[in-house]
């Protein structure tokens, strides 16, 4: 493989918001990072996996199979004490299919409403998986989370998904009160990138 050569990974995500911070957060690293939007229209692939880690190495796996090309997909969602995990590896069907992120939310909040501060802890997950067609059943994997609470109201406009409702460990602020690059500093999914980043490095160089 030659070095000098960028390659191409696939930036496997359909959720815009994802895209944004993968971009961000996946800028220093040498490659052609390209996003589905970029691409002919696949369906998503159904997530019946019981773990983050699961759901995100089946997309990944589908995704760099469909393309023939390497691929980084990530599973994430909200885990809160106060409601047993959930929405856990649910948080993107929450509530049921064709809800938007802010009834989500809206439904997250109503939810639990009675629960006092004290019993409002939760954290973002985010597996993220690198795999590609040459890796046969190997792939690339790291987690990263990040602790903190269910505010009782919506607050900010950045982000997207439950940001508006999830104020971070040591913050007053919900994450989308917080800009891009506060976020990822803390976030479940800049932490899993700046896990998995060394390896992703070594394997598009070919080590
Ligand atoms: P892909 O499967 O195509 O990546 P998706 O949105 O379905 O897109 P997931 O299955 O991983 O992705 O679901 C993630 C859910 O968790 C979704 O509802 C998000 O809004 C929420 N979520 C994940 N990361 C988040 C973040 O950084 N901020 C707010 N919400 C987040």
């Amino acid at each position: 493989m030659n070095p000098a050569i960028p390659q191409r990974v696939l930036i496997a995500t359909q959720n815009s918001g994802k895209v944004r911070e993968f971009r961000r957060l996946l800028e220093h690293i040498p490659a052609q990072f390209v996003g589905l939007e970029e691409l002919p229209h696949v369906d998503a692939p159904s997530e019946d996996g019981a773990t983050f880690l699961d759901n995100a190495r089946l997309k990944a796996r589908y995704y760099s199979e469909h393309f023939d090309s390497a691929a980084l997909a990530d599973d994430s969602g909200l885990v809160v004490d106060a409601l047993d995990g959930a929405p856990g590896v649910h948080s993107a069907r929450y509530g049921g299919d064709g809800l938007s992120d802010e009834d989500r939310t809206n439904l997250l909040l109503s939810t639990m409403s009675d629960v006092p501060q004290e019993n409002r802890t939760a954290r973002f997950v985010c597996a993220v998986v690198v795999c590609r067609p040459s890796m046969g059943e190997e792939f690339l994997h790291a987690l990263g989370t990040v602790e903190g609470r269910i505010a009782f109201e919506k607050r900010g406009v950045n982000g997207f998904g439950y940001d508006p409702v999830f104020v971070p460990d040591g913050e007053r602020r919900t994450t989308a009160e917080m800009d891009s690059e506060e976020k990822d500093q803390l976030s479940h999914r800049g932490n899993a990138i700046r896990a998995i980043a060394p390896a992703l490095e070594r394997l598009l160089l070919g080590e």
